[in-house]
Protein backbone atom coordinates (compact mmCIF):
# COMPACT_ATOMS: atom_id res chain seq x y z
CA UNK A 1 0.00 0.00 0.00
CA UNK A 2 2.54 2.27 0.90
CA UNK A 3 4.39 1.26 -1.80
CA UNK A 4 2.00 2.06 -4.20
CA UNK A 5 1.52 5.24 -2.99
CA UNK A 6 4.94 6.40 -3.38
CA UNK A 7 4.95 5.20 -6.71
CA UNK A 8 1.75 6.97 -7.63
CA UNK A 9 2.93 10.11 -6.07
CA UNK A 10 6.22 9.77 -8.23
CA UNK A 11 4.28 9.54 -11.15
CA UNK A 12 2.01 12.76 -10.60
CA UNK A 13 5.53 14.56 -10.13
CA UNK A 14 7.12 13.63 -13.28
CA UNK A 15 4.27 13.07 -15.75
CA UNK A 16 1.24 14.73 -14.80
CA UNK A 17 2.69 17.91 -13.57
CA UNK A 18 4.95 19.28 -16.74
CA UNK A 19 2.19 18.22 -19.05
CA UNK A 20 -0.07 20.07 -16.86
CA UNK A 21 1.40 23.20 -17.77
CA UNK A 22 2.51 22.32 -21.28
CA UNK A 23 -1.49 21.98 -21.68
CA UNK A 24 -2.58 25.53 -20.27
CA UNK A 25 -5.25 26.83 -22.54
CA UNK A 26 -3.44 29.45 -24.85
CA UNK A 27 -4.64 33.06 -25.75
CA UNK A 28 -3.72 36.26 -26.64
CA UNK A 29 -3.15 39.19 -24.27
CA UNK A 30 -5.77 41.85 -23.67
CA UNK A 31 -4.10 44.72 -24.79
CA UNK A 32 -5.27 48.57 -25.69
CA UNK A 33 -3.71 52.24 -26.32
CA UNK A 34 -4.23 54.62 -23.92
CA UNK A 35 -6.48 55.73 -21.73
CA UNK A 36 -8.33 52.81 -22.44
CA UNK A 37 -7.96 49.58 -20.63
CA UNK A 38 -8.65 45.99 -21.42
CA UNK A 39 -11.80 44.49 -19.57
CA UNK A 40 -11.67 42.23 -16.82
CA UNK A 41 -9.93 38.56 -17.17
CA UNK A 42 -12.91 36.20 -16.88
CA UNK A 43 -11.53 32.79 -16.51
CA UNK A 44 -10.83 31.38 -13.34
CA UNK A 45 -7.87 29.35 -14.06
CA UNK A 46 -4.45 30.03 -15.67
CA UNK A 47 -3.47 30.52 -19.19
CA UNK A 48 -0.60 30.75 -21.36
CA UNK A 49 -1.19 34.04 -22.73
CA UNK A 50 0.88 35.62 -25.54
CA UNK A 51 1.72 39.24 -26.08
CA UNK A 52 3.06 40.44 -29.26
CA UNK A 53 4.49 44.28 -28.62
CA UNK A 54 6.16 46.35 -31.06
CA UNK A 55 8.59 49.09 -30.82
CA UNK A 56 8.36 52.11 -33.31
CA UNK A 57 10.30 54.89 -33.22
CA UNK A 58 8.00 57.82 -34.96
CA UNK A 59 7.54 61.63 -34.87
CA UNK A 60 4.10 62.79 -32.96
CA UNK A 61 2.62 65.91 -31.26
CA UNK A 62 3.93 67.16 -27.76
CA UNK A 63 2.34 70.33 -27.59
CA UNK A 64 0.88 72.86 -30.29
CA UNK A 65 3.38 73.60 -32.92
CA UNK A 66 6.16 71.17 -31.25
CA UNK A 67 6.96 67.27 -32.44
CA UNK A 68 9.26 64.94 -30.77
CA UNK A 69 10.51 61.78 -32.17
CA UNK A 70 8.97 59.37 -29.40
CA UNK A 71 10.05 55.84 -29.11
CA UNK A 72 7.42 53.74 -28.12
CA UNK A 73 5.91 50.02 -27.14
CA UNK A 74 3.51 49.67 -29.46
CA UNK A 75 2.62 53.13 -31.16
CA UNK A 76 1.48 55.45 -27.98
CA UNK A 77 2.78 56.74 -25.40
CA UNK A 78 2.33 55.54 -22.88
CA UNK A 79 2.94 52.20 -24.53
CA UNK A 80 0.67 49.11 -24.99
CA UNK A 81 -1.51 48.29 -21.47
CA UNK A 82 -1.37 44.41 -20.81
CA UNK A 83 -3.75 42.58 -18.80
CA UNK A 84 -2.85 39.38 -17.41
CA UNK A 85 -3.99 36.87 -14.10
CA UNK A 86 -1.71 35.55 -11.18
CA UNK A 87 -0.50 32.59 -12.35
CA UNK A 88 -0.16 33.18 -16.15
CA UNK A 89 2.36 32.10 -17.92
CA UNK A 90 3.24 34.80 -20.47
CA UNK A 91 5.50 34.65 -23.75
CA UNK A 92 6.31 37.64 -24.53
CA UNK A 93 7.38 38.43 -27.84
CA UNK A 94 9.02 41.54 -28.48
CA UNK A 95 9.72 43.12 -31.88
CA UNK A 96 11.72 46.03 -33.00
CA UNK A 97 10.49 47.60 -36.44
CA UNK A 98 12.79 47.07 -39.46
CA UNK A 99 12.15 51.49 -39.80
CA UNK A 100 13.87 51.97 -36.50
CA UNK A 101 17.51 53.32 -35.65
CA UNK A 102 17.79 51.76 -32.19
CA UNK A 103 18.06 48.44 -30.64
CA UNK A 104 15.74 48.37 -27.60
CA UNK A 105 14.50 45.97 -24.99
CA UNK A 106 11.60 45.34 -21.80
CA UNK A 107 12.11 44.89 -18.53
CA UNK A 108 8.69 44.38 -17.06
CA UNK A 109 8.66 45.39 -13.16
CA UNK A 110 5.96 42.17 -12.95
CA UNK A 111 8.84 39.68 -14.36
CA UNK A 112 10.55 37.69 -11.60
CA UNK A 113 14.07 37.26 -13.05
CA UNK A 114 17.39 38.95 -14.57
CA UNK A 115 16.60 42.29 -15.48
CA UNK A 116 12.86 42.03 -15.72
CA UNK A 117 13.18 40.55 -19.17
CA UNK A 118 15.98 42.92 -20.03
CA UNK A 119 18.81 40.93 -21.44
CA UNK A 120 16.17 38.21 -22.96
CA UNK A 121 14.35 40.91 -24.95
CA UNK A 122 17.25 43.00 -26.17
CA UNK A 123 16.32 42.93 -30.04
CA UNK A 124 17.89 44.98 -33.25
CA UNK A 125 15.90 47.13 -35.66
CA UNK A 126 14.35 44.12 -37.87
CA UNK A 127 14.65 41.46 -35.53
CA UNK A 128 11.96 39.91 -33.28
CA UNK A 129 13.14 38.32 -29.31
CA UNK A 130 10.82 35.69 -27.37
CA UNK A 131 11.01 35.22 -23.45
CA UNK A 132 8.53 33.83 -21.40
CA UNK A 133 7.78 34.37 -17.54
CA UNK A 134 5.06 33.52 -14.96
CA UNK A 135 3.50 36.15 -13.51
CA UNK A 136 3.55 35.20 -9.52
CA UNK A 137 2.79 38.15 -7.95
CA UNK A 138 -0.21 40.65 -8.60
CA UNK A 139 -0.56 44.08 -9.23
CA UNK A 140 -0.63 46.93 -11.37
CA UNK A 141 3.65 47.24 -12.74
CA UNK A 142 5.24 49.88 -14.85
CA UNK A 143 7.24 48.03 -17.52
CA UNK A 144 10.43 50.52 -19.51
CA UNK A 145 13.04 49.80 -22.36
CA UNK A 146 15.88 49.33 -19.93
CA UNK A 147 18.93 49.70 -23.19
CA UNK A 148 21.68 51.77 -22.47
CA UNK A 149 21.37 55.34 -22.27
CA UNK A 150 18.37 53.54 -19.90
CA UNK A 151 17.66 57.19 -19.21
CA UNK A 152 17.70 58.52 -22.92
CA UNK A 153 14.92 55.26 -24.02
CA UNK A 154 12.89 56.26 -21.16
CA UNK A 155 12.95 59.96 -21.67
CA UNK A 156 11.75 59.32 -24.95
CA UNK A 157 8.81 57.63 -24.49
CA UNK A 158 9.19 53.70 -23.51
CA UNK A 159 7.07 53.12 -20.83
CA UNK A 160 4.10 51.47 -20.33
CA UNK A 161 1.85 49.71 -17.14
CA UNK A 162 0.66 45.57 -17.42
CA UNK A 163 -1.97 44.70 -14.71
CA UNK A 164 -1.54 41.69 -13.35
CA UNK A 165 -5.05 41.07 -11.97
CA UNK A 166 -4.85 38.77 -8.52
CA UNK A 167 -6.97 35.54 -8.76
CA UNK A 168 -10.03 36.57 -7.26
CA UNK A 169 -9.74 39.89 -9.73
CA UNK A 170 -10.47 43.29 -8.99
CA UNK A 171 -13.44 44.86 -7.48
CA UNK A 172 -16.12 45.64 -10.22
CA UNK A 173 -16.54 49.45 -11.18
CA UNK A 174 -18.08 51.02 -14.07
CA UNK A 175 -15.17 52.33 -15.48
CA UNK A 176 -11.26 51.96 -15.46
CA UNK A 177 -8.60 54.22 -17.53
CA UNK A 178 -5.06 54.28 -17.98
CA UNK A 179 -3.02 57.69 -16.75
CA UNK A 180 0.66 57.81 -16.99
CA UNK A 181 2.73 61.14 -15.96
CA UNK A 182 5.84 61.85 -17.60
CA UNK A 183 8.43 64.34 -18.55
CA UNK A 184 10.14 65.51 -21.09
CA UNK A 185 13.10 67.50 -21.53
CA UNK A 186 13.68 69.38 -25.22
CA UNK A 187 16.62 71.40 -27.01
CA UNK A 188 14.03 74.25 -27.50
CA UNK A 189 12.24 76.09 -23.93
CA UNK A 190 8.79 75.09 -23.40
CA UNK A 191 6.57 75.76 -26.07
CA UNK A 192 9.34 76.44 -28.31
CA UNK A 193 7.85 75.19 -31.73
CA UNK A 194 8.78 72.69 -33.96
CA UNK A 195 10.25 69.12 -34.26
CA UNK A 196 12.73 69.57 -30.63
CA UNK A 197 15.63 67.43 -30.15
CA UNK A 198 16.30 65.49 -26.63
CA UNK A 199 18.40 67.51 -24.49
CA UNK A 200 20.47 65.51 -22.33
CA UNK A 201 21.71 67.96 -20.35
CA UNK A 202 18.05 69.15 -18.99
CA UNK A 203 17.54 65.64 -18.16
CA UNK A 204 20.49 64.91 -16.14
CA UNK A 205 19.95 68.29 -14.29
CA UNK A 206 16.05 67.09 -13.96
CA UNK A 207 15.04 70.56 -15.51
CA UNK A 208 11.83 69.08 -17.39
CA UNK A 209 10.00 71.13 -20.33
CA UNK A 210 7.13 69.43 -20.36
CA UNK A 211 5.20 67.25 -17.58
CA UNK A 212 2.75 65.55 -19.17
CA UNK A 213 -0.17 62.44 -18.53
CA UNK A 214 -0.47 60.41 -21.74
CA UNK A 215 1.91 62.03 -23.47
CA UNK A 216 1.45 65.35 -24.78
CA UNK A 217 -0.13 68.34 -23.61
CA UNK A 218 -3.77 68.30 -24.04
CA UNK A 219 -4.53 64.04 -24.52
CA UNK A 220 -6.64 64.27 -22.00
CA UNK A 221 -8.15 67.66 -22.09
CA UNK A 222 -11.30 69.51 -24.08
CA UNK A 223 -11.96 66.70 -26.38
CA UNK A 224 -10.16 64.13 -24.89
CA UNK A 225 -11.30 64.41 -21.66
CA UNK A 226 -12.27 60.97 -19.62
CA UNK A 227 -16.00 60.51 -19.94
CA UNK A 228 -17.85 59.39 -17.16
CA UNK A 229 -21.82 59.79 -16.24
CA UNK A 230 -22.78 60.70 -12.65
CA UNK A 231 -22.96 57.89 -10.11
CA UNK A 232 -20.42 55.64 -12.20
CA UNK A 233 -17.67 54.38 -10.64
CA UNK A 234 -13.94 54.67 -11.51
CA UNK A 235 -10.73 53.25 -11.37
CA UNK A 236 -7.31 55.00 -12.54
CA UNK A 237 -4.41 52.57 -13.02
CA UNK A 238 -2.19 55.61 -12.63
CA UNK A 239 1.92 54.97 -13.77
CA UNK A 240 4.58 56.70 -13.82
CA UNK A 241 7.35 56.69 -16.50
CA UNK A 242 8.97 59.50 -14.49
CA UNK A 243 12.53 59.40 -15.75
CA UNK A 244 12.84 61.94 -13.16
CA UNK A 245 10.01 63.43 -10.95
CA UNK A 246 7.77 61.86 -8.97
CA UNK A 247 4.03 62.67 -9.29
CA UNK A 248 1.73 64.29 -6.87
CA UNK A 249 -1.16 63.43 -8.27
CA UNK A 250 -4.86 64.52 -7.63
CA UNK A 251 -7.99 64.85 -8.96
CA UNK A 252 -9.48 68.71 -8.02
CA UNK A 253 -13.07 68.30 -6.58
CA UNK A 254 -13.19 64.34 -6.10
CA UNK A 255 -11.37 62.60 -2.86
CA UNK A 256 -10.58 58.94 -3.63
CA UNK A 257 -12.62 56.73 -1.77
CA UNK A 258 -9.73 54.02 -2.77
CA UNK A 259 -5.73 54.17 -3.10
CA UNK A 260 -3.64 51.34 -3.39
CA UNK A 261 -0.40 53.21 -2.65
CA UNK A 262 2.57 52.20 -5.23
CA UNK A 263 -0.60 49.34 -6.29
CA UNK A 264 0.45 47.18 -3.96
CA UNK A 265 -2.19 45.16 -2.02
CA UNK A 266 -3.08 47.08 1.22
CA UNK A 267 -5.86 49.32 0.41
CA UNK A 268 -5.86 53.25 2.05
CA UNK A 269 -9.02 55.24 2.10
CA UNK A 270 -10.27 58.88 1.97
CA UNK A 271 -6.86 60.11 0.61
CA UNK A 272 -6.67 64.02 -1.47
CA UNK A 273 -3.07 63.69 -3.20
CA UNK A 274 -0.96 59.86 -3.79
CA UNK A 275 2.27 60.22 -4.45
CA UNK A 276 3.43 57.83 -7.97
CA UNK A 277 6.84 57.24 -8.13
CA UNK A 278 8.99 56.95 -11.48
CA UNK A 279 9.16 53.52 -11.87
CA UNK A 280 5.98 53.44 -9.79
CA UNK A 281 1.95 52.84 -10.03
CA UNK A 282 -1.32 53.49 -7.87
CA UNK A 283 -4.74 52.10 -8.27
CA UNK A 284 -7.43 54.99 -7.07
CA UNK A 285 -10.91 54.48 -6.91
CA UNK A 286 -13.87 57.02 -6.66
CA UNK A 287 -17.54 57.72 -7.18
CA UNK A 288 -18.56 60.26 -9.06
CA UNK A 289 -21.34 61.74 -7.34
CA UNK A 290 -21.74 65.23 -9.13
CA UNK A 291 -21.27 66.28 -12.29
CA UNK A 292 -18.69 68.59 -13.41
CA UNK A 293 -15.41 68.95 -15.15
CA UNK A 294 -12.68 66.89 -12.90
CA UNK A 295 -9.13 68.15 -13.61
CA UNK A 296 -5.92 65.92 -13.17
CA UNK A 297 -3.46 67.21 -11.93
CA UNK A 298 0.62 66.61 -10.76
CA UNK A 299 -0.28 68.80 -7.70
CA UNK A 300 3.42 70.13 -7.64
CA UNK A 301 1.22 73.04 -9.48
CA UNK A 302 3.74 74.71 -11.70
CA UNK A 303 3.76 71.32 -13.61
CA UNK A 304 0.03 71.21 -14.45
CA UNK A 305 -0.49 74.85 -14.94
CA UNK A 306 2.89 75.84 -17.29
CA UNK A 307 4.48 72.68 -17.80
CA UNK A 308 1.09 70.55 -19.09
CA UNK A 309 0.08 68.11 -16.07
CA UNK A 310 -3.26 68.60 -16.48
CA UNK A 311 -6.33 66.43 -17.58
CA UNK A 312 -9.87 66.30 -17.28
CA UNK A 313 -12.63 63.70 -16.39
CA UNK A 314 -15.57 65.09 -17.67
CA UNK A 315 -19.10 64.11 -15.57
CA UNK A 316 -22.38 64.38 -16.79
CA UNK A 317 -25.41 64.06 -15.11
CA UNK A 318 -28.03 65.78 -12.75
CA UNK A 319 -26.84 68.52 -10.48
CA UNK A 320 -27.27 67.79 -6.56
CA UNK A 321 -26.93 70.99 -4.96
CA UNK A 322 -27.03 69.38 -1.39
CA UNK A 323 -23.59 67.83 -2.48
CA UNK A 324 -22.28 70.66 -4.12
CA UNK A 325 -23.86 73.89 -4.76
CA UNK A 326 -22.12 76.06 -6.96
CA UNK A 327 -22.33 79.71 -6.44
CA UNK A 328 -24.96 80.81 -4.57
CA UNK A 329 -24.47 84.70 -3.82
CA UNK A 330 -21.77 87.11 -5.19
CA UNK A 331 -21.63 90.64 -2.76
CA UNK A 332 -19.09 93.01 -1.76
CA UNK A 333 -17.22 92.03 1.15
CA UNK A 334 -16.86 94.67 3.76
CA UNK A 335 -15.41 93.99 7.23
CA UNK A 336 -18.35 93.64 9.78
CA UNK A 337 -16.49 96.62 12.27
CA UNK A 338 -14.72 99.83 11.77
CA UNK A 339 -12.65 100.43 14.62
CA UNK A 340 -9.66 102.70 14.27
CA UNK A 341 -7.13 99.64 13.88
CA UNK A 342 -8.86 98.07 11.74
CA UNK A 343 -10.47 100.11 8.82
CA UNK A 344 -13.39 99.33 6.85
CA UNK A 345 -12.46 98.44 3.44
CA UNK A 346 -14.15 99.58 0.80
CA UNK A 347 -14.73 98.35 -2.39
CA UNK A 348 -12.40 99.43 -5.15
CA UNK A 349 -14.00 102.57 -6.83
CA UNK A 350 -13.06 104.49 -9.52
CA UNK A 351 -12.17 107.80 -8.72
CA UNK A 352 -10.81 110.10 -11.08
CA UNK A 353 -7.06 110.48 -11.98
CA UNK A 354 -4.79 112.54 -13.96
CA UNK A 355 -4.48 111.50 -16.93
CA UNK A 356 -2.00 109.24 -18.42
CA UNK A 357 0.04 109.48 -21.59
CA UNK A 358 -0.21 106.31 -23.52
CA UNK A 359 3.29 105.44 -22.91
CA UNK A 360 2.03 105.75 -18.71
CA UNK A 361 -0.54 103.78 -19.48
CA UNK A 362 0.95 100.85 -21.16
CA UNK A 363 3.88 100.80 -18.09
CA UNK A 364 0.94 100.87 -15.73
CA UNK A 365 -1.09 98.29 -17.40
CA UNK A 366 2.12 95.74 -17.46
CA UNK A 367 2.30 95.56 -13.96
CA UNK A 368 -1.55 95.00 -13.34
CA UNK A 369 -0.77 92.20 -16.22
CA UNK A 370 1.29 91.03 -14.34
CA UNK A 371 -0.68 90.76 -10.83
CA UNK A 372 -3.99 89.90 -12.51
CA UNK A 373 -3.89 88.52 -15.89
CA UNK A 374 -0.10 86.85 -16.21
CA UNK A 375 -1.07 83.39 -14.27
CA UNK A 376 -3.57 82.56 -17.03
CA UNK A 377 -2.50 84.37 -20.05
CA UNK A 378 1.68 83.84 -19.34
CA UNK A 379 3.93 86.35 -19.32
CA UNK A 380 4.12 85.89 -23.13
CA UNK A 381 1.02 86.36 -23.52
CA UNK A 382 0.95 82.88 -25.33
CA UNK A 383 -1.47 81.46 -22.77
CA UNK A 384 -2.01 77.70 -22.23
CA UNK A 385 -2.73 75.07 -25.35
CA UNK A 386 -6.11 74.19 -24.92
CA UNK A 387 -6.92 75.78 -21.13
CA UNK A 388 -5.88 79.42 -21.21
CA UNK A 389 -6.32 81.16 -24.78
CA UNK A 390 -3.67 83.57 -26.23
CA UNK A 391 -3.67 87.78 -26.28
CA UNK A 392 -0.57 87.71 -28.05
CA UNK A 393 -2.07 87.89 -31.95
CA UNK A 394 -5.18 86.84 -30.79
CA UNK A 395 -7.72 87.45 -34.07
CA UNK A 396 -10.63 87.22 -31.36
CA UNK A 397 -9.01 90.12 -29.23
CA UNK A 398 -8.60 92.06 -32.07
CA UNK A 399 -12.22 90.82 -33.88
CA UNK A 400 -13.74 93.24 -31.49
CA UNK A 401 -11.65 94.97 -28.66
CA UNK A 402 -14.68 95.94 -26.84
CA UNK A 403 -16.19 92.56 -26.43
CA UNK A 404 -12.69 92.38 -24.76
CA UNK A 405 -13.08 94.69 -22.44
CA UNK A 406 -16.71 93.48 -21.73
CA UNK A 407 -15.03 90.01 -20.60
CA UNK A 408 -12.08 91.46 -18.44
CA UNK A 409 -15.64 93.22 -16.64
CA UNK A 410 -17.42 90.34 -16.78
CA UNK A 411 -15.77 87.32 -17.16
CA UNK A 412 -16.23 85.05 -20.08
CA UNK A 413 -17.34 81.44 -20.20
CA UNK A 414 -18.37 78.97 -23.21
CA UNK A 415 -16.96 77.89 -26.29
CA UNK A 416 -14.88 80.45 -28.02
CA UNK A 417 -11.96 80.05 -30.87
CA UNK A 418 -9.19 81.95 -30.60
CA UNK A 419 -6.16 81.57 -33.71
CA UNK A 420 -8.51 78.47 -35.10
CA UNK A 421 -7.87 76.55 -31.49
CA UNK A 422 -11.20 75.69 -29.60
CA UNK A 423 -11.41 77.35 -25.71
CA UNK A 424 -14.22 76.10 -23.48
CA UNK A 425 -13.39 77.49 -20.30
CA UNK A 426 -14.14 79.73 -17.17
CA UNK A 427 -12.68 83.08 -17.03
CA UNK A 428 -13.88 85.06 -13.58
CA UNK A 429 -14.55 88.98 -13.94
CA UNK A 430 -11.60 91.02 -12.79
CA UNK A 431 -12.33 93.24 -10.33
CA UNK A 432 -10.12 96.17 -11.42
CA UNK A 433 -10.60 99.67 -11.35
CA UNK A 434 -11.90 101.23 -14.91
CA UNK A 435 -8.42 102.63 -14.99
CA UNK A 436 -6.25 99.75 -14.25
CA UNK A 437 -8.43 97.87 -17.59
CA UNK A 438 -7.62 100.70 -19.99
CA UNK A 439 -4.02 100.78 -18.84
CA UNK A 440 -4.38 96.46 -19.17
CA UNK A 441 -5.59 96.81 -22.27
CA UNK A 442 -3.27 99.40 -24.23
CA UNK A 443 -0.40 96.96 -22.79
CA UNK A 444 -2.18 94.10 -24.17
CA UNK A 445 -3.07 95.76 -27.58
CA UNK A 446 0.74 96.98 -27.74
CA UNK A 447 2.90 94.08 -26.37
CA UNK A 448 3.91 90.78 -27.96
CA UNK A 449 4.07 91.57 -31.50
CA UNK A 450 0.14 93.33 -31.44
CA UNK A 451 -0.16 96.90 -32.83
CA UNK A 452 -3.22 99.21 -32.01
CA UNK A 453 -3.21 102.79 -32.66
CA UNK A 454 -6.03 104.06 -30.63
CA UNK A 455 -5.82 104.78 -26.75
CA UNK A 456 -8.19 103.04 -24.64
CA UNK A 457 -9.57 105.49 -22.22
CA UNK A 458 -10.91 104.62 -18.61
CA UNK A 459 -14.26 106.77 -20.06
CA UNK A 460 -14.23 103.83 -22.61
CA UNK A 461 -14.11 101.36 -20.18
CA UNK A 462 -17.12 102.71 -18.01
CA UNK A 463 -19.48 103.24 -20.89
CA UNK A 464 -19.17 99.76 -21.69
CA UNK A 465 -19.37 98.66 -17.90
CA UNK A 466 -22.43 101.11 -17.69
CA UNK A 467 -24.15 98.97 -20.64
C1 LIG B 1 -7.93 82.60 -13.98
C2 LIG B 1 -7.40 82.67 -15.31
C3 LIG B 1 -7.56 83.97 -16.06
C4 LIG B 1 -7.21 85.25 -15.65
C5 LIG B 1 -6.63 85.66 -14.33
C6 LIG B 1 -7.52 86.10 -16.76
N1 LIG B 1 -8.04 85.39 -17.79
FE1 LIG B 1 -8.62 86.10 -19.61
N2 LIG B 1 -9.31 84.28 -20.12
C7 LIG B 1 -9.21 83.15 -19.36
C8 LIG B 1 -9.90 82.08 -20.01
C9 LIG B 1 -10.00 80.64 -19.50
C10 LIG B 1 -10.44 82.60 -21.19
C11 LIG B 1 -11.30 81.83 -22.21
C12 LIG B 1 -12.73 81.76 -21.71
C13 LIG B 1 -13.60 80.85 -22.54
O1 LIG B 1 -13.14 79.78 -22.92
O2 LIG B 1 -14.74 81.23 -22.80
C14 LIG B 1 -10.03 83.99 -21.24
C15 LIG B 1 -10.31 84.84 -22.29
C16 LIG B 1 -9.82 86.12 -22.39
C17 LIG B 1 -9.97 87.00 -23.55
C18 LIG B 1 -10.66 86.63 -24.86
C19 LIG B 1 -9.92 85.57 -25.63
C20 LIG B 1 -8.63 86.02 -26.30
O3 LIG B 1 -7.66 85.26 -26.23
O4 LIG B 1 -8.57 87.09 -26.91
C21 LIG B 1 -9.36 88.16 -23.24
C22 LIG B 1 -9.25 89.39 -24.14
C23 LIG B 1 -8.85 88.06 -21.91
N3 LIG B 1 -9.14 86.82 -21.42
C24 LIG B 1 -8.16 89.05 -21.25
C25 LIG B 1 -7.77 88.99 -19.91
C26 LIG B 1 -7.19 90.07 -19.18
C27 LIG B 1 -6.90 91.45 -19.74
C28 LIG B 1 -6.96 89.63 -17.92
C29 LIG B 1 -6.39 90.41 -16.73
C30 LIG B 1 -7.02 91.62 -16.40
C31 LIG B 1 -7.38 88.25 -17.87
N4 LIG B 1 -7.88 87.90 -19.10
C32 LIG B 1 -7.28 87.46 -16.75
C33 LIG B 1 -8.55 83.03 -18.15
C34 LIG B 1 -8.09 84.09 -17.41
CU1 LIG C 1 14.54 51.53 -26.09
Amino acid sequence: MKHKLCIGSLYFLAVLLPLQSAELPVEKAKMTSPPHVPPAIERNHPAKVIVDMEVVEKVMRLADGVDYMFWTFGGTVPGTFIRVREGDQVEFNLHNHPDNKLPHNIDLHAVTGQGGGAEGSFTAPGHSSKFSFKALNPGLFVYHCATQPVGMHIANGMYGLILVEPLNGLSKVDKEFYVFQSEFYTEGAHGEEGLQPFSMDKAIKEQADYVVFNGSVGALTGDNALPVSKGETVRLFVGNGGPNLASSFHVIGEIFDWVYPEAGMMANRNVQTTTVPPGGAAMVEFTTDVPGTFIIVDHAIFRAFNKGALGMIKVTGEEDHEIYSGKILDSQYKTMVNTPDKPLLLPKTNTPQKELTMDESIKAGKVTYQATCMACHQANGLGIPGVFPPLAKSDFLFEDIDRAIGIVIHGKQGPIKVNGKDYNQVMTPQNITNEEISNVMNFILNSWGNEHPGKIDPAKVKQIRAK
